[in-house]
């Protein structure tokens, strides 16, 4: 969401105007009594439970548009029925967990986060029973769901904002945000959020297709609790939030971040809670580390760390510091990413790197061996690149390079419903399988080492130092520590970790031609470690 949706926004906005779509001025005002309107009846707790480890929240996740990732009908989109089909590769990649981008019926035909029905699955994708069965696929990988949870806003041709604009006096009147004169002196990343209709000015924040729901009605709040629940009694094992920092607005210069919206999520985290083992997260740019406190969403998204672990990666000897730094005051809960499908967030890596391999593989150790749960955006795992023919997001959710047909990608039998990645032809999954020094090898390799040592998937984050271009730190659970370093530079560096138990065999877990050692009676162990390359080591306690 944010700030890149505008770009990628305005190709479609005249696509409406031009098919007479839902304009704010084209509404009509009719009789109350006979406006469209939602089910909005209430949805009770009835929790399936949970089938999955209570390690599953502990990722790594993968980040999916499922528009994108497989087609199975040759219409050229991609759908749940495909995705259930790429399952089996999923779970030898790894992850525990995927977040998939909207899969709710949307008006937007495109990343789905105009929601036009909050309880219905987007029929370019398939049904209800497809997504119960993709689940249900899933669960049975040991991999958990969850879909993103669009709160902010709804569609503008959804049922209940027809209604509300349909008249002054209508049910759902009080569900958005009206004025009856048009309300000075705002500015939303560079836009006046106040649009016009024939009953009045409403606020939308980011599109005037996606009317801002007013979200001090309660009970506005109980019927996306009540949506929530929908989802939840299905099996859904949680909800990516989009937008959190927009929930509710205090005035044109109090609009991001306000307190409500911390309230609001912790609330929602609670009702969460009562379900078996399930998790969410929050995309909060404005403040991520305070989004991520138990009173809020839980975990959020730790936007400002990615785009220092790139540029760490590509030898800034500052970065390095601040990488290091970041989890000294950030909650361990936190998730990290290198990209994702907002363009606000950066490139796709390999973009963001050209390409440059060693650079690659060392953000990626980075941000799998630092606290934070780790989410993969699709296709990161074989180096995708952008198409940067494409505008805005666009660029970024291009179909999955399944192989190197410069047309398809191995993602349809048909017209891909947009062009595909720019390096198709050498990038994608078909040339990596079976090549041990992949990048999708590498990915598979370091994701393998973080799940069988707890220490590096929920250990705590000691010690940290950065030494020029040299970071490291030691990460420890009950029954481990493990000790990591990351060279980012060009040549090699000494690294010398100590207060350890004197005397401790070392063992290596990274890389697999490494040798161990043992702690000196003084409680130190020191180890080189080769230019842009990083090692980890391990001691059991
Ligand atoms: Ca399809
Ligand atoms: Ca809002």
């Amino acid at each position: 969401m944010r700030r890149a949706l505008r770009f990628a926004l305005l190709p479609m906005l005249v696509s409406l105007a031009a098919c007479g779509g839902g304009g704010g001025g084209s509404v009509t005002v009719v009789p109350p009594e006979t406006l469209p309107d939602a089910d909005v009846s209430a949805v009770a707790k009835s929790d399936p439970g949970s089938v999955l480890p209570a390690t599953w929240k502990q990722g790594p996740f993968i980040e999916i548009y499922v528009r994108g990732y497989q087609d199975s009908d040759g219409d050229g989109i991609g759908d749940l029925k495909g995705l259930t089909q790429r399952l089996d590769y999923l779970k030898d990649l790894g992850v525990t967990g995927i977040w998939l981008m909207p899969v709710t019926q949307s008006q937007d035909n495109d990343h789905g986060y105009a929601v036009s029905d909050y309880r219905a699955i987007e029929k370019q994708y398939g049904s209800l029973a497809d997504f119960d069965a993709f689940v249900a696929a899933a669960h049975a990988r040991g991999i958990g769901v969850i879909i993103d949870y669009v709160m902010n806003h709804s569609a503008a041709q959804n049922p209940l904002f027809l209604n509300s604009s349909g008249a002054k006096d209508g049910a759902r009147r009080d569900w958005y945000i009206w004025s009856s004169t048009k309300p000075s002196g705002w500015n939303i990343y560079g836009n006046d959020p106040w649009k016009s209709s024939s009953t009045g000015y409403y606020f939308a924040g980011f599109w005037d297709q996606m009317p801002d729901f007013n979200l001090r009605n309660a009970s506005v709040l109980a019927y996306h609790h009540d949506s929530m629940r929908f989802w939840l009694n299905r099996g859904v094992d949680g909800f990516r939030f989009d937008a959190v920092g927009n929930l509710v607005e205090n005035g044109p210069s109090a609009w991001e971040g306000q307190p409500e919206n911390y309230v609001i999520m912790g609330d929602i985290l609670s009702m969460l809670n009562g379900y078996q083992n399930r998790y969410m997260v929050c995309e909060a740019p404005i403040d991520p580390k305070g989004f991520s406190a138990s009173s809020a969403c839980g975990s959020a998204f730790a936007f400002g760390h990615n785009y220092d672990i790139v540029s760490a990666a590509k030898g800034s000897s500052s970065a390095v510091a601040a990488v290091a730094n970041y989890f000294t005051g950030a909650p361990a809960n936190m998730a990290a990413m290198v990209s994702n499908h907002d363009a606000f967030a950066g490139d796709r890596l390999w973009t963001q790197v050209n390409g440059n391999l060693p650079q690659y593989r060392l953000a990626v150790a980075t941000y799998m061996l630092q606290p934070g749960v780790p989410f993969i955006y699709y296709g990161e795992e074989i180096g995708m690149a952008n198409n940067n023919s494409l505008s805005g997001d666009w660029k970024l959710r291009t179909p999955m390079s399944w192989t190197a047909d410069t047309t398809t990608a191995g993602f349809t039998t048909g017209k891909p419903f947009r062009a595909v990645s720019s390096n198709v032809a050498t990038n994608n999954v078909a040339a990596q399988l079976g090549d041990a020094n992949s990048l999708l090898s590498f990915y598979k390799a370091l994701i393998s080492v973080r799940k069988a040592h707890p220490a590096l998937a929920a250990g705590s984050y000691d010690n940290p130092q950065a030494n020029g271009w040299t970071m490291s730190f030691t990460r420890s659970t009950a029954s481990e520590t493990a000790l990591v370093a990351i060279n980012y530079g060009s040549t090699a560096s000494s690294v010398n970790f100590t207060g350890l138990p004197a005397g401790a065999s070392v063992s290596v877990a990274w890389p697999a031609s490494g040798v161990g050692g043992a702690v000196t009676s003084g409680g130190s162990f020191s180890t080189t470690v080769q230019p842009q390359s990083f090692v980890v080591y391990t001691i059991a306690k």
